[in-house]
């Protein structure tokens, strides 16, 4: 094995299959190779680096797609800072808004945003009016519903994320009720969703998305016009986004330019097919099982979205096929949910899965943030294999093997992690 294939190890979780390990062994080679891939160009999608995609990117971020942009951080850059700052954060275009690749603001002077649909009195704002309205932060994790879809058997076609689809940030912006109170636009009754449209300048395809007005999505819902203390980045929806904190990443949808309150949800592709998963009939949250490799097809009744987070917990130290100094070790990691609840416990197991321990909860940027999370062992030398499970205060909890929720497009996966490392 030579050193861009340890470093490859070294970073990602050892479940990850023989063909992407080499897929990305040859994209870590390619990334060392840089003046190669500059003189090629950005020609070959595949082998252009992180910051040659998006201006501003750590180069360490994987690429999966350049056009349209997917690329995803890693546990290592995730475990490198508290709040995840822009250089770090996954990008998931499905749809590219041209000359927007930098995580430099889009500045848009008159940028509007149109609200309307089943309210009183429908409006137009523009981001100048916004950003004088009162503004409020909250942090909370992004990530998209692939997040991990590398590691369903058989793997659901699709972007092959492993465990990098996910950030912790800081949004700034205006509430949607402090928006609607500050026009005096009353919701109708039978208002039951958000139904949104991002921009689409430069020639861009439409991106529809619906959530469900609820207590989880809609209390937190705002318009972000920041992020991490600075004007929100142009590759990650400036001037205006919509985040709704406690959700998976695909209705925060990026570069808004229209908001409706419906009765129903959007029947775009977004929606469905697409970033749904199997449900019984006005069942609407546990995932229906499917068998492994089966075909579904997705209707609107038969399935729901994606979007209150899966309960979910990460183990960022040490990483796989780490080398640390025993006796003493300290695992450490973080845990999350859709904030509806607290997380409650976060379990811990040196020996795979025979007995947990309680780990320590340290701390947690608010509901909507990472737990984190550490547990110290007295570990003798030899070889390990840690696992970590999170728990909220409902009871909901993260399966053992995640495969037991395999659905057709793979998404929400939340199988616990195991990582194999060595005490010396
Ligand atoms: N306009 C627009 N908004 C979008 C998307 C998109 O393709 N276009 N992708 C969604 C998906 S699937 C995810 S996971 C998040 C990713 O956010 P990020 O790129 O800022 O990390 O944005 C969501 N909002
Ligand atoms: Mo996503």
């Amino acid at each position: 094995m030579n050193e861009q294939d340890k470093e490859v190890v070294s970073t990602e979780d050892n479940t990850v299959s023989p063909e992407e390990m080499t897929r990305r062994a040859f994209l870590k080679k390619s990334a060392v190779a840089g003046a190669a891939v500059g003189m090629m160009g950005l020609a070959s999608a595949q082998q252009a680096t992180a910051d040659q995609v998006v201006r501003g990117k750590n180069p360490k971020l994987v690429v999966l797609s350049s056009r349209p942009v997917v690329m995803e951080s890693t546990l290592e850059v995730l475990g490198s800072e508290r709040i995840t700052s822009k250089a770090n954060l996954f990008i998931r275009n499905n749809i590219d808004l041209p000359g927007l690749n930098t995580t430099e603001p889009n500045v848009q002077p008159g940028w509007v945003v149109e609200i309307g649909g089943l309210i009183d009195a429908p409006f137009r704002i523009t981001v100048e009016e916004l950003s004088r309205l009162p503004q409020t932060e909250v942090t909370s994790v992004l990530q998209c519903s692939g997040n991990g879809r590398s590691f369903f058997n058989p793997r659901p076609s699709g972007n092959p994320w492993t465990y990098g689809g996910v950030g912790q940030v800081t949004w700034r912006g205006v509430l949607l009720k402090t928006l609607l109170e500050a026009k005096g636009a009353k919701l109708r009754d039978n208002a039951r969703f958000i139904t949104m449209n991002a921009s689409t300048q430069g020639g861009a395809q439409p991106y529809e998305k619906s959530f469900p007005i609820s207590v989880l999505d809609y209390n937190s819902a705002m318009l972000a016009l920041g992020m991490n203390g600075e004007p929100l980045p142009a590759v990650h929806g400036g001037p205006v986004r919509l985040v709704a904190a406690g959700t998976f990443g695909t209705p925060n949808v990026k570069w808004l330019v229209k908001l409706d309150f419906t009765a129903g949800e959007s029947t775009g592709n977004e929606q469905v097919p697409r970033y749904r998963v199997p449900v019984l009939p006005g069942w609407n949250t546990p995932i229906l099982p499917t068998q492994p490799g089966s075909r579904y097809n997705y209707t609107l009744d038969n399935s729901r979205p994606n979007w209150g987070a899966n309960i979910n917990s990460f183990i960022l130290s040490p990483l796989a096929g780490a080398s640390v100094r025993g006796r003493r070790v300290e695992i450490r990691g973080v845990a999350w949910n859709d904030g509806l609840v607290p997380v409650e416990s976060v379990e811990v197991s040196v020996n795979g899965g025979t007995t947990w321990r309680k780990a320590i909860i340290e701390g947690n940027e608010g509901k909507f943030g990472w737990y984190r999370w550490v547990s110290p062992q007295l570990l003798a030398p030899g070889d390990y294999e840690v696992m970590a499970r999170a728990t909220d205060t409902l009871g909901r909890t993260q399966p053992l093997d995640g495969n037991v929720w395999w659905n057709e497009r793979g998404y929400e996966w939340n199988g616990v992690m195991r990582v194999k490392f060595k005490v010396t």
